[in-house]
């Protein structure tokens, strides 16, 4: 049983977004084909889904400003713009996204006092969240990732699935994927690497 999760593919993280990801739009069109054409049989999506006070916003912290690094319930914490608060259209998967076929959405990201780049569990790795529950139960041998971003919820949720499905072959699909830091993307793939995640592009997918 194959899987594919497509990670925060959300107008938030496209350009036009209130966290845009340089070129994170390009990543629809080869996500559809994965969709379509991927051989899966069982997609599934997260969508990063903060309350408006949300404790990674630097909005919440007198002071800071996006992109300074803080603090969340102790622990060191990128501020980020005010981005994919629930119920607003950045929240909302990119409109081209082909979402009739996803047969789950995880959202994440929704307890204020704890940020949650894994759509697996929180940054503190205290709550999980049902995906690998689901993906249990559905018997997957596969997990294909792609999605936004590369370089924060891509890659945490890939270490997790290495983590939490230790049977599972866990690959990154590169082309359908963009990050915030080009330094940040070519470290998070040097560590999925060497974490046992296979490195792939869709048109190695599409061609099997
Ligand atoms: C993300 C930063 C903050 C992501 C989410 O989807 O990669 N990055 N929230
Ligand atoms: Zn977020």
């Amino acid at each position: 049983m194959k899987a594919l999760l497509l990670v925060d593919i959300q107008n938030g993280f496209c350009p036009g977004g209130n966290l845009p990801v340089a070129d994170g739009d390009a990543v629809v069109p080869v996500a559809n084909r994965l969709i379509r054409d991927g051989g899966y049989d069982v997609i599934t999506a997260s969508q990063d889904w903060h309350p408006a006070d949300h404790g990674s916003f630097a909005s919440q912290h007198p002071g800071r400003k996006p992109f300074d690094m803080g603090e969340l319930s102790g622990q060191p914490q990128v501020m980020w713009p005010d981005h994919c608060v629930q119920g607003s259209s950045d929240a909302e998967f990119h409109p081209d996204l082909e979402t009739d076929e996803i047969d789950y959405i995880q959202q994440k990201g929704e307890n204020p006092a704890v940020d949650s780049y894994s759509a697996f569990r929180d940054n503190d790795q205290a709550a999980l969240t049902g995906l690998a529950g689901y993906l249990k139960a559905q018997q997957i041998t596969e997990l294909d990732i792609c999605g936004l971003a590369t370089d924060y919820c891509v890659k945490f949720s890939a270490l997790d699935a290495r983590d939490m499905l230790p049977d599972v072959k866990v690959r990154f699909v590169s082309d359908a994927s963009r990050g915030i830091d080009p330094k940040g993307v070519a470290d998070a793939i040097d560590e999925m690497r060497s974490k046992g995640i296979g490195i792939v592009t869709s048109k190695e997918i599409l061609a099997d």
